[in-house]
């Protein structure tokens, strides 16, 4: 069944039967005070006003039995997939912290909030980088499900949701970012990676508000 929902560049033709909600990184290391985020000097407050998008969008994507997976942004406990590149960059990585070690897998801070925690049978992609398809299995669990389309939410904007944007187009995924339900710590790159996604008649997709999405999942 298809249904379009409205979006820029042009309206976006929902196939229901393949397509997956992809809610990413809604970690506490970056949504909460003495995460990674914070380690990098970030407001992390200005993240929060993507989760009532995301948990209204979430609601209607459970409600329409669609698959639903999270990811998180991650370490080995011994670092080992952790580039030296990268760490030389983001220093804090792994370094104790109010939520357990930064960015490291099975801390507190590693974990997805509790607004928007996963339910029962909903795949979580653990990576190590900044998009969702590298060094993962996302790709097959979607390929096994038939999805073909992506809706994409989280944070931040213009790095996770960007990168898995990117990857997923070059393996033709067809891909709606929702517009509130993605932020930034820093709003002009959060409004520049929008208009990235839309320009030059979609290049990289769609975007689109979550109350639409959710009503286009609702009526589905
Ligand atoms: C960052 C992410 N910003 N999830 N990660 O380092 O966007």
């Amino acid at each position: 069944m298809s249904r379009e929902i409205a979006a820029r560049p042009a309206p976006f033709v929902l196939d229901i039967g393949r397509v997956a909600l992809v809610i990413i990184d809604m970690q506490r290391d970056f949504l909460e005070p003495g995460g990674f985020g914070a380690a990098l000097g970030n407001d992390v407050t200005k993240l929060r006003a993507a989760i009532g998008p995301i948990v209204t969008v979430l609601a209607a994507a459970r409600a329409a039995g669609i698959l639903v997976v999270h990811t998180r942004e991650g370490h080995r406990p011994d670092l080992a997939d952790l580039h030296p590149a990268k760490h030389r960059r983001a220093a804090g990585i792994g370094r104790a912290g109010p939520m357990g070690r930064i960015l490291v897998r099975g801390e507190a801070g590693h974990g997805i909030i509790d607004d928007l925690a996963p339910a029962d049978g909903e795949p979580v992609v653990d990576k190590p980088g900044k998009g969702a398809f590298y060094a993962t299995d996302l790709e097959t669990i979607l390929h096994k499900r038939s999805i073909t389309q992506l809706i994409l939410a989280g944070v931040t904007t213009e790095v996770c949701v960007h990168t898995t944007l990117r990857e997923a187009n070059d393996r033709g995924f067809e891909c709606l970012v929702l517009e509130d339900g993605t932020a930034s710590y820093f709003p002009e790159f959060h409004r520049a990676a929008l208009e990235m996604v839309a320009a030059q008649g979609g290049i990289f997709g769609w975007v689109a508000a979550s109350a639409d999405v959710a009503a286009s999942l609702a009526g589905a």
